[in-house]
């Protein structure tokens, strides 16, 4: 490494809350599937943000949007209208098949909105006693960092030594449809739960679960809530992650690639009067709504659309699934995902994903461990079958050696 690497990452190191720890590259530059580090190597992006540069790094479409948008207004705040956000309303409306919209900014300040919605209609149209509502979530989840997201997480290392947390939430294990229906009470607000769980390592529950969840919802007038951060927007090979199974969320949650990667850009979608409990000074957020989260929203929900990203990521990602699970090599335990949204589980006596990872990198691959003995992959959805195939030769080269 030269000096001036070692710079960036010494300075940060000496300045910044130690609350990442990084791969050792310093990116200064991306295109499509690729970035490149400070020195000019060339690395394809398999994590893409986690899910966020869905479109590609710098989509030029979307940059020309942000660009041109940013040259003429950035924010007024919502004590004004601005000449985006109706579009952007219309638009993702007519995307999702949603009625109402509440723009946010980040993802878990999207997650946080849905809770304080889902709580408000529960004491205002289902009828719950004040203070009551009770909100079932999954263990393993992963929503976000905020204070009132981390106290219903049930991951040591996310919630430790940041309580007092907010009561109200009750944890059942994912994938499990009779859990789901002993758990739900006539306080039940909401059930809210990821399509597939990210962090957990890409976890894909059993076909037939979210029918099920579908109807214990109804039937029991609790809202579904899904939080389709990362899995939304064509991840998984459909535009919503729900359509795998034909059910529709009462609540959708998206971010990340909302905004393609540019900024941040979140959004609660409802199909019903959820949002409409929302009355004028009661939620809001300076930046939610602004004029050029909307222009780059509008214009990264359209090249989504018009350049076939969604088919491309369900194509794509089935020959990256079938050729990770071609790869023969006793290092591998399990390989699981769907569309662009993978993941391989190494033997716990493989040694750390981390290693495996800091191996790929020298390859020219830059991918993400999570939990020790997973290696995520989440590449751009633009990702060509040649390039999925250059990424095979490097992962199966990896994988077969062994770094115990
Ligand atoms: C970090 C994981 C991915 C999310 C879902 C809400 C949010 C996220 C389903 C919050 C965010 C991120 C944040 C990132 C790590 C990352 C992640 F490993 F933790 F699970 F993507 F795989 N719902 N996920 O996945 O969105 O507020 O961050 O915009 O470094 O914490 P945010």
């Amino acid at each position: 490494m030269s000096s001036s690497v070692i710079d960036f990452i010494a300075t940060e190191a000496r300045f910044g809350a130690h609350n990442y720890e990084p791969i050792g590259v310093v990116l200064s530059r991306g295109e499509g599937v690729w970035v490149w580090d400070t020195e000019g190597n060339r690395y394809l992006d398999c994590l893409s943000a986690y899910s966020a540069v869905s479109q590609g790094h710098c989509h030029p479409k979307i940059l020309a949007a942000m660009v041109e948008q940013a040259h003429r207004l950035t924010l007024t705040s919502r004590a004004f209208h601005n000449d985006q956000l109706a579009l952007f309303y219309e638009e993702i409306a007519a995307l999702t098949g949603s009625h109402k919209v509440l723009p946010m900014n980040s993802g878990a300040e999207a997650v946080e909105s849905a809770i304080k919605s889902v709580r408000k209609w529960g004491y205002e149209v289902k009828g719950v006693p004040d203070g009551q509502a009770e909100i079932i979530v999954c263990a393993n989840n992963f929503h976000g960092r905020t204070l009132g997201v981390v106290g219903f997480s049930t991951d040591p290392e996310t919630r430790g030594h940041f309580g007092p947390f907010a009561p109200g939430f009750k944890v059942i294990p994912f994938g499990d449809a009779a859990a789901l229906a002993g758990a739900i009470t006539p306080n039940t607000v909401a059930f809210l739960v990821e399509p597939i769980q990210g962090e957990a390592g890409v976890v894909i529950p059993p076909a037939g679960y979210f029918t099920e969840v579908r109807e214990l919802c109804t039937a029991n007038n609790v809202m579904l809530v899904l939080d389709e951060i990362q899995t939304g927007l064509g991840r998984t090979g459909k535009l919503l992650a729900e359509q795998h199974e034909g059910i529709e969320a009462d609540v959708t949650l998206l971010g990340k690639a909302l905004s393609g990667g540019f900024y941040p850009v979140s959004a609660v979608l409802s199909n019903n009067d959820v949002l409409g409990t929302l009355r004028p000074g009661q939620h809001g957020s300076t930046f939610g709504g602004n004029p050029l989260a909307c222009a780059v929203a509008r214009a990264a929900m359209r090249v989504l659309v018009e350049e076939g990203m969604i088919e491309n990521a369900a194509r794509q990602g089935a020959r990256f699934l079938e050729g990770l699970k071609d790869i023969r090599a006793n290092t591998i335990r399990e390989v699981r995902g769907r569309g662009l949204m993978l993941a391989v589980e190494l033997h716990p006596e493989a040694g750390r994903a981390r290693r495996y990872c800091e191996a790929l990198q020298a390859k020219g691959i830059l991918a993400k461990d999570t939990h020790k003995h997973t290696i995520r992959i989440a590449p751009p959805l633009v990702i060509t079958s040649d390039q999925v195939d250059w990424a095979l030769e490097r992962f199966a080269a990896i994988l077969t050696q062994d770094f115990s």
